[in-house]
């Protein structure tokens, strides 16, 4: 049996049983499942490594991807140990975003398709709110920097070209998987200026700048009120800082995180410097790859939500709320 559940003879067999969870999962406590074999299901293990390796990435992404997925899967397994398997397994593929962990815990109230449906509805009015609400806080003329691909944070921008205010944009590389360039790509295909940086150019680039717009894996108050984001965020929230620009967080209520545990979801090391460590000139060399940082929310102006564009004070009033 391989790792990744197919046997030899090509046989997908899923198992969750009690054994450790590998690395980077070990945070996961899987409940004594005797043992669940999710047979005939190779279409979970490929919906996962989607995820896993990055070509389905941002957290509303990632949850709009899992819950059609899952649409299907309950369709013909029902919202038995099943789903409840599989839903964990989706979110524990990219366990720092909290979108698709706040979907499935409103999805297990309810069980139905209907509320995977509602919920995908929700997403998507959702954004177009958001675009609405965000675009008012960019003027025409603005030259906006933005950080790794954020589908919340380039709707925001998308829309204020559309309304027909000249903007451009400043995309960070965002190493080392490079999802910068994916924003770089989608914007300019919309003929929207756009002019790809390195990570390092930050600082030189922030005094050409308006504002800084980035999104969020989710907006949390423990270990500290802040949001989590790419990591490399906290460079452009600094930089802002200290040449007084705006930095505006796109996020959506769905980002409020209620769990107790921040876990920062560290990566390969062999993303970072493939060749080189491939090479065997590292020995003794030790590379981490951490995904995402905490960022405190005194950095931020403002919070644009679905629901207005809040000052970090009204933001933590909101996940207050959100708490009860
Ligand atoms: C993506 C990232 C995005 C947030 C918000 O990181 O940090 O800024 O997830 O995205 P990765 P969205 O590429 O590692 O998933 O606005 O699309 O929810």
């Amino acid at each position: 049996m391989r790792k990744d559940g197919a046997s030899k003879r090509g046989r997908h067999v899923l198992r969750i049983r009690k054994a450790r969870p590998t690395p980077p999962f070990r945070h996961v406590r899987i409940k004594p499942v005797k043992r669940l074999k999710l047979k005939d299901d190779p279409a979970l293990t490929r919906a996962v490594e989607q995820i896993k390796s990055v070509k389905v990435q941002g957290a509303k992404q990632i949850a709009t991807y899992s819950l059609r997925f899952l649409r299907g899967f309950c369709k013909r397994n029902g919202f038995g140990l099943k789903f409840e398997v599989a839903a964990k397994v989706l979110e524990d593929a990219r366990p720092t975003a909290v979108v698709l962990h706040n979907c499935i815990e409103i999805i297990k109230k309810k069980r139905t398709l209907g509320a995977i449906d509602a919920l995908l509805k929700r997403m998507d009015s959702m954004t177009d709110d958001i675009a609405r609400n965000g675009s008012r806080l960019l003027g025409d003329g603005y030259t906006i920097m933005t950080h790794c691909h954020s589908g919340e944070a380039l709707c925001t921008i998308k829309r204020a070209w559309k309304e027909g205010k000249r903007v451009a944009v400043i995309a960070t590389e965002t190493e080392p998987l490079e999802q910068g360039v994916r924003t770089a790509k989608e914007l300019a295909a919309l003929k929207i200026p756009v002019t790809l940086i390195t990570d390092s150019a930050v600082g030189f680039f922030m005094p050409e700048v308006d504002c800084v717009v980035v999104g969020a894996d989710a907006i949390r108050s423990e270990p500290g009120f802040g949001f989590v984001n790419k990591t490399g965020t906290m460079n452009l929230a600094l930089e802002a800082r200290e040449r007084r620009k705006p930095l505006y967080v796109v996020g959506d209520t769905l980002k409020l995180d209620r769990r107790k545990k921040l876990y920062i979801e560290e990566r390969p090391a062999a993303e970072v410097y493939r060749k080189l460590l491939n090479s065997g000139e590292m020995k003794g060399v030790k590379v981490r790859n951490p995904a995402f940082e905490l960022v405190p929310a005194k950095l931020v102006t403002k919070f644009v939500t679905e629901r207005g564009v809040i000052s970090p004070a009204g933001m933590k009033r909101l996940l207050g709320k959100a708490r009860k």
